[in-house]
């Protein structure tokens, strides 16, 4: 949103404002005032003008709605179906962009990890922010911790009982087993000594009958009824800036939410099958297994909760 809507907006949030004053104050024309407001409404924001211009309403999902009241120097740029908001993304990143999240209600060719599908219907919260941190390409694995610590604390605003699954699963326990409310699907460019980008895509089932989505998942729906998916949106990513900001505290935060660490796990490593207890977690995001006989670091691979033996 250009800097000029988002000051007129907040100019007439609460109390109606004249064109006159609202131009004195951005210090512009008031027909440019005019064009302003007439552009805001067509994105969807209810302006009143009865008693000078006054904001009625915000519109319930998309770009300029995300960005309004947004506290994360993020661009937003929103489609309605896309195939996959992380492809967009890396297009976007080779491409130069820098600061932009792409988001959708829907995605058609949606991906998980290691090219599985991912169910992505209509009512969800499909984003996939560029960001450029000033890490090492090893390091990248703390900012899929991040976007993990980030999606459960939003969820948990919301009156979810998220947890965290190493590495990147947001789920929640219920009385038939953990269900998957979020996943994240990490992806990166690197030159030697520093990442280029990467993209944390978040995929987060919001506003979703569990009908629509594959058997073992939950919906923000199934569980607390339907959200205000902007301001989760805005939540997410603003949690996911701080902790960017902050990578001391994303190894704290995720120990605090995660589910995985006391439990006996299963991970499917590329070099095999580690059994044991998970102990804790070590930058950028190895996960310690106790096997018994000895301590085991685990980078990457798929983890099973097992059963207490
Ligand atoms: C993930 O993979 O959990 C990462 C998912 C990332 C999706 C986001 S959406 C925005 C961005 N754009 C993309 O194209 N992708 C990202 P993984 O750990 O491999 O889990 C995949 C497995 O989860 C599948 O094999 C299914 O069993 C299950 N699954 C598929 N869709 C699901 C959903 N909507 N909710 C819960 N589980 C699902």
């Amino acid at each position: 949103m250009n800097d000029t809507r988002r000051a007129v907006l907040e100019a007439i949030d609460g109390q109606g404002v004249s064109g006159a004053d609202l131009a004195k104050r951005l210090d512009v024309t008031r027909a440019a005032v005019w064009k302003h407001v007439e552009a805001l409404r067509e994105e969807g924001f209810l302006i009143e003008s009865d008693n000078g211009y006054r904001l009625v309403s915000v519109p319930e999902f998309g770009a300029s709605a995300v960005e309004y009241g947004l506290d994360a120097p993020f661009e937003i740029e929103y489609h309605d179906t896309i195939g996959s908001t992380n492809d967009r993304a890396r297009e976007a990143a080779s491409a130069g962009a820098e600061n932009l999240v792409v988001l959708a209600d829907e995605q058609t060719g949606s991906r998980g990890r290691l090219d599985r599908e991912w169910s992505a219907p209509s009512g969800g919260i499909w984003v996939s922010p560029v960001l450029r941190p000033d890490i090492p390409p090893a390091h990248a694995p703390l900012v899929t911790l991040a976007a993990a610590v980030a999606t459960t604390t939003a969820a948990r605003e919301a009156g979810v009982d998220a947890r965290i699954k190493w590495p990147n699963d947001v789920l929640v326990p219920t009385a038939d087993g953990d269900r998957k409310l979020a996943g994240i699907l990490t992806e990166m460019e690197g030159e030697a000594d520093r990442i280029s980008w990467v993209v944390p895509g978040i995929g987060i089932n919001a506003n979703i009958d569990v009908a629509e989505l594959p058997a073992g998942a939950t919906s923000l729906r199934d569980q607390v009824g339907d959200v205000d998916r902007r301001v989760f949106t805005q939540r997410v990513l603003e949690a996911l800036d701080e902790l960017l900001s902050e990578e001391d505290a994303i190894l704290e935060r995720w120990r605090e939410n995660a589910l995985t660490l006391g439990q006996r796990v299963r991970v499917e490593t590329a070099s095999g099958i580690v059994e044991g207890e998970a102990i804790d977690i070590e930058r950028p995001g190895t996960l310690l297994v106790d096997t018994g006989s000895e301590t085991v670091r685990v980078h990457a691979g798929d983890c099973e909760h097992l059963r207490p033996a």
